[in-house]
């Protein structure tokens, strides 16, 4: 039996991934009807591995968004992280350094697992399955969004367009090149990372810069760990063996660490690459971009999911301001507003990959360089209070 769809709805949501699922549902409480096209399936989209760290506005939105109980429940605050270099480890106090922040460690798996449930309990339209959606008219006041669903041609006509389709969606690409200004930065490398049933090697994050390259020790709960090592761009995650892989982690580590990791089979090996983009502005008008169809961050800073979560934030109280308030402040505000905070995150994520890896052409000086940073970040309280705020995220203004 075809699902019976709508002709119009008040926003057309493009893409069900953290960002169209959390907008769809602050939208939902606010009383604005929505409906979420997405190309994948939900599986697909449910099995996707990728952020594990929450800054504290993106637990509250959670909260607001009235999906943050199992969040509350299964993550695991963190108060700290460590840096690891010259074979010791020195500890990050976010808490101390930031007047009592933390962040949150709880996979963005179960961040969109938790969206999917209350939108599909809300009884919300997502229509999984849809590759080949087209959009239209936003640049006037009566915008729609074509599609195939189950064999028919489909036109739904909204008073506004969301762009959450990711970095290689279509709401972008729709915009005229002229229209839109690209910054990109590509790094010469990426993250082969493994997830496995084991405990984590620590309680909090471990940060290596190691001259072999980077790694991260992370985790999604106590038995269940998420590992990162900086590879060659050209390597496929089928060359590594899980063995090769916790021997490469293991000479990473710093002695300790290195004792204490526990190995397993992988549940899940993938190499992510490295990039910094920023698309300006990120509303086209009646179409809004929001999330990786607007920017990407090096996943160093763990800023991808919180710069998602903040970009909806505006967003969603833009729109209800819109329909609730017949005001367009917000929406009219809503591209600087975003760019401010993704700008101030994608510097922070550029730095904090500089700090941390080995860049083929970097030479000797450039090991040096990151020693002496290293040696003075973890020295100085002003260095490191820098660190820490960016790290728990900067104020939502
Ligand atoms: P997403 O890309 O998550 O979702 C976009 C959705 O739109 C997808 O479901 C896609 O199928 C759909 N879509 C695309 N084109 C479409 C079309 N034409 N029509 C309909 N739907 C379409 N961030 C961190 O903070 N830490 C990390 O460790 C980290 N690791 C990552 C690893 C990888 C491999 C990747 C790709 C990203 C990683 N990120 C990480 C960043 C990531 O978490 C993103 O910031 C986050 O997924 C952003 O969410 P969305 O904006 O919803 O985009
Ligand atoms: C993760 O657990 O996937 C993770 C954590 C911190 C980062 C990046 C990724 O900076």
């Amino acid at each position: 039996m075809s699902t019976p769809l709508p002709q119009r709805t008040q926003v057309v949501i493009i893409g069900a991934g953290p960002s169209g699922l959390l907008l769809g549902q602050l939208l939902y409480r606010a009383g604005i009807d929505n409906v979420i096209i997405e190309r994948q399936s939900a599986d697909y989209v449910a099995s996707r591995i990728r952020a594990g760290i929450l800054e504290q506005t993106t637990v509250d939105l959670l909260d607001a968004a009235g999906v943050g109980e199992r969040m509350h429940h299964e993550g695991l605050p963190h108060d700290g992280y460590e840096l690891c270099f010259g074979g010791e480890r020195h500890r990050i106090d976010l808490a101390e350094l930031t007047g009592g922040k933390r962040v949150m460690v709880y996979g963005q798996t179960e961040v969109t697992r938790d969206l999917m449930e209350a939108r599909a309990k809300a009884g919300l339209l997502t229509l999984y399955e849809t590759p080949d959606t087209t959009l239209h008219g936003f640049d006037g006041t009566t915008p729609s969004v074509r599609f195939t669903h189950e064999g028919r041609s489909v036109e739904l006509h909204c008073d506004f367009i969301a762009g959450c389709d990711g970095y290689h969606g279509v709401s972008r690409a729709s915009v005229p090149a002229s229209a839109v200004t690209t910054y990109e930065k590509v790094y010469p490398f990426g993250w082969l990372g493994v997830l496995a049933d084991v405990p984590p090697v620590a309680h909090e994050l471990i940060y290596a810069n190691h001259e072999r390259g980077f790694a991260l020790a992370s985790m999604r709960s106590n038995t269940r760990s998420r590992y990162y090592i900086q590879c060659p761009l050209d390597h496929k995650a089928e060359q590594w063996t899980d063995d090769a892989f916790w021997d490469e982690l293991r000479r990473r580590l710093d002695p300790s660490a290195a004792e204490a990791l526990v190995t397993g089979p992988s549940l899940e090996k993938s190499i992510a690459p490295l990039r910094s983009f920023v698309a300006e502005p990120m509303r086209f008008g009646r179409l809004f971009l929001a999330g990786d169809a607007a920017h990407i961050v090096p996943p160093t800073g763990a800023k991808g999911l919180n710069l998602a979560a903040s970009d909806v934030s505006y967003l969603s109280r833009a729109l209800i301001e819109h329909f609730t308030e017949k005001s367009d402040a917000g929406i009219d505000h809503y591209s600087d507003t975003c760019l401010r905070r993704v700008w101030r995150a994608s510097r922070f994520s550029w730095w904090f990959t500089s700090l941390m890896h080995r860049f083929p052409d970097g030479g000797d000086i450039e090991r040096k360089l990151q020693e002496a940073e290293l040696g003075y970040l973890v020295g100085s309280r002003a260095a490191s209070t820098v660190m820490a705020e960016n790290y728990v995220g900067l104020p939502l203004v």
